[in-house]
């Protein structure tokens, strides 16, 4: 019997191999930046296919922390709005699909989301970090 689960495993592989669709996507997120200074969010890839998806994000700042929010959008490349009052969108006017939120300098966490088609922005919503550059579109195809 034991001769037999290696050509199953290999069965196995190379069906998901064949169609990866089926298999659920990952995004590498960078969340870049320090106090003061110019932000940024890093993604290995700003499209993914309709379904489960996990964000892997790592906050590679040396003293800031960061989160990454998951927002959608009605459009592409639509522009959130910052309030002025608090220097951060409010997030009860936003379509939130889930979060990784609070990560401390150096510290990664996961997200693992169902998204439908449609237009997404990534953003990182603590006080300010949006006005300094800390968002980024993101799409999923139908
Ligand atoms: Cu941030």
């Amino acid at each position: 019997m034991r001769q037999l689960s290696l050509p199953i495993a290999a069965a196995a592989f190379a069906l998901l191999s064949a169609y990866p669709a089926l298999a659920a996507e990952t995004v590498s997120v960078e969340l870049l930046g320090e106090r003061g200074g110019a932000m940024s969010i890093k993604l290995d890839k700003s499209s993914v296919p309709a379904g489960e998806v996990t964000f892997q994000v790592a906050n590679v700042a040396k003293n800031t922390p960061h989160e990454m929010v998951v927002v959608k959008v009605d459009k592409a490349g639509q522009r959130l709005e910052v309030d002025r009052a608090t220097n951060r969108v409010d997030e009860s006017k936003l379509d939130s699909k889930g979060e990784v939120s609070n990560l401390k300098a150096g510290q990664d966490g996961t997200l693992t989301v169902n998204l439908a088609p449609g237009s997404y922005e990534l953003i990182c919503n603590l006080k300010g970090h949006v006005m300094a550059g800390m968002v980024v579109s993101f799409t999923v195809t139908g």
